[in-house]
């Protein structure tokens, strides 16, 4: 007995010693790449996540609680049914009617001979080509200009190559009274020029911007563009909102500018343009030698994208193709029913008091919360967390309304300065804006 509580107690210190040396291997190396380190956090996954937990009505994330038009439902359950093919891989860099039709589409926009083998790569959602375009265009050490308030994927990504963000914020020019469209929202032309260094390999745009709708006008474009070219810098324009625009507002393509065809990479999503964020289909569009980069980043990643969706894209661009301009276009008639959702929401915003900024461009709003006096309660004012992050939290839980803080689209140097705005996300059914109406009522009779 004594002989075998010996053993057992040798056996238990043997086992305890080799966890300690095996836990000592773990803390003395670092089995992690640092380029992970600092990028863990993320609004979408955190936001999502309460406005689901606490069953709010939803106008935070980017997405329609619609679906997708007739046709293109369609187009995918014909796909699925189009025979084997349809369900193996497919070409690697963009499933041949695809890149066909986009390049087709495109290249009577930007007026320029789109190469669909060469000149265009389908990814992963427009987030897949903006990780291609950072992971293959930008070195160590390179300088990136980001235009604030900007999509929040962009700082990480550009981190994450070991680049370094140099941000130039959008201002609203405030003459005389309240600003009230995203198009007082502008960049300072010294500002920006005084951003490009010999390190700067390229500017990050996004129009129409997501959050707060602007959308560039040609000679703001023809600004960016001739300091890009006098700086033989890159411009990575994330347009996924193209299609998207109001009151007479036209998105111009940055690519479509003299000299600029080269030197841009425009970035797209089919989630965006057909109302199908789930499908994750997007696709880069620049010249050979920028896309073979992106290329060779997208092999060694993703590969190939699914094929069913990508062949119901290529249709539902095909169609759009025909009836380009016209108002059976789906390009016509989703930012028609979109014009009256931000009207709608824009004046029960103003209605309670919450001073709206009216976009021009995309299917976000954001809207200035200093009137709404909050005493939040202890859980919620832990930490030095911006001003809008405790609101939007508080009114998620509290009110049951999911919306987005609006600092979160902004660098750590400038977030101070815009906590002030939270975003609301209006392409919902009217009955989900009626719900949204209803509690931003009671919220503005309490005050
Ligand atoms: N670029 C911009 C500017 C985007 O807004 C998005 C999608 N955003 O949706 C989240 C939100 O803002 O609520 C993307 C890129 C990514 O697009 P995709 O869904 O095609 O990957």
């Amino acid at each position: 007995m004594g002989i075998t509580r010996k053993l057992a107690t040798k056996l238990i210190s043997y086992q305890s010693s080799i966890r300690h040396q095996h836990k000592k291997v773990i803390m003395s190396r670092r089995l992690h790449a640092r380029r992970t380190d600092g990028v863990d956090k993320n609004i979408w996954v955190e936001f999502t996540q309460l406005a689901a937990d606490y069953k709010a009505v939803n106008l935070g994330q980017g997405f329609p609680d619609f679906s997708p038009p007739k046709f293109l439902q369609d187009a995918f359950c014909e796909a699925v049914s189009g025979g084997p093919q349809m369900h193996q891989y497919t070409r690697a860099f963009g499933h041949p009617p695809l890149v066909k039709n986009l390049a087709k589409f495109f290249s009577r926009i930007v007026g320029h001979e789109i190469d669909p083998l060469e000149d265009v790569l389908v990814t992963v959602g427009a987030y897949q080509a903006l990780f291609c375009a950072f992971q293959a265009l930008i070195d160590e050490g390179d300088e990136v200009i980001i235009v604030e308030p900007f999509f929040d994927c962009y700082q990480p990504m550009v981190k994450m190559v070991g680049g370094k963000a140099v941000y130039v914020p959008l201002r609203p020019k405030v003459e005389g009274s309240t600003v009230l469209s995203s198009g007082d929202w502008v960049l300072s032309a010294e500002e920006l020029a005084s951003k490009f260094t010999p390190r700067t390999k390229a500017i990050v745009i996004n129009t129409p911007n997501n959050p707060l709708g602007k959308v560039y006008k040609t000679e703001e474009l023809q600004m960016i563009a001739d300091l890009c070219i006098k700086h033989d810098a890159l411009c990575i324009s994330d347009e996924v909102y193209e299609w998207l625009t109001y009151d007479g507002n036209k998105h111009v393509k940055i690519a479509s500018l003299p000299g600029m065809w080269e030197r841009t990479i425009t970035i797209g999503s089919a989630g965006k343009t057909f109302s199908a964020t789930g499908w994750k289909i997007g696709w880069t569009i620049s010249s050979e030698q920028n896309i073979k980069r992106l290329k060779a980043m997208h092999q060694m990643s993703v590969f190939d994208c699914a094929t069913t969706v990508q062949e119901a894209i290529a249709r539902g661009f095909e169609r759009e193709y025909e009836l380009f301009g016209t108002p059976e276009s789906y390009f016509q008639q989703l930012p028609a029913l979109l014009h009256q959702k931000r009207n709608k929401l824009a004046s029960c915003l103003e209605s309670v008091g919450l001073q709206p900024i009216m976009p021009e461009g995309g299917y976000f709003l954001i809207a200035d919360i200093s009137s709404v006096k909050v005493d939040f309660n202890d859980s919620m004012s832990a930490g030095d967390e911006p001003y809008d992050f405790r609101f939007v939290k508080w009114l998620t839980k509290e009110k049951g309304l999911a919306t987005i803080p609006v600092s979160a689209f902004y660098s750590p140097e400038h977030r101070q300065e815009f906590d002030k705005y939270i975003r609301f996300c209006f392409i919902k059914e009217d009955s989900t804006l009626d719900a949204a109406e209803d509690i931003l009522r009671k919220l503005s009779q309490r005050q």
